[in-house]
């Protein structure tokens, strides 16, 4: 299924609700969280419906690589200063005992100035 219709985040993607983006191509749309947990804090997803990390697929490799090198990118254009001093973490919540609440996979990129870091 490349949407589902209803996948909050599938509707962001269509534009049904509104979002603050910070990036978009033919498969990937980045905007930022609604409930920030740091000073930056947008999320990159894949625009075809993909549920959770769970289902990627040997297939999946250049569309999670493509997220994995845009990240630096838009973290630096979105605030973060740049590495080492500053920098920003990557998290991808999956499933339920991993925090995961928006079954569309994302992958959150969170940096700014502490104190935000848990962990
Ligand atoms: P996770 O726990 O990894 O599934 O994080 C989902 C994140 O999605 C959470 O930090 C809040 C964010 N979120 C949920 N609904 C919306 C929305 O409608 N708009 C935006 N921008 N973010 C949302």
């Amino acid at each position: 299924m490349s949407s589902d219709p209803n996948c909050v985040f599938c509707k962001i993607i269509d534009g049904k609700i509104p979002s603050r983006k910070v990036y978009e191509d033919d498969e990937l749309f980045g905007f930022h969280d609604i409930a920030p947990w740091a000073p930056v804090h947008f999320m990159l997803v894949p625009k075809r419906h993909i549920a959770s990390m769970a289902q990627l697929t040997p297939d999946d490799a250049a569309l999670m690589g493509r997220i994995m090198t845009l990240a630096p990118r838009l973290a630096l254009e979105q605030g973060c200063r740049p590495y080492p001093e500053g920098g920003y973490r990557v998290v991808v919540n999956t499933g339920t005992e991993g925090g995961q609440e928006v079954h569309h996979l994302h992958v959150h990129v969170m940096g700014g100035p502490r104190p935000w870091l848990r962990g």
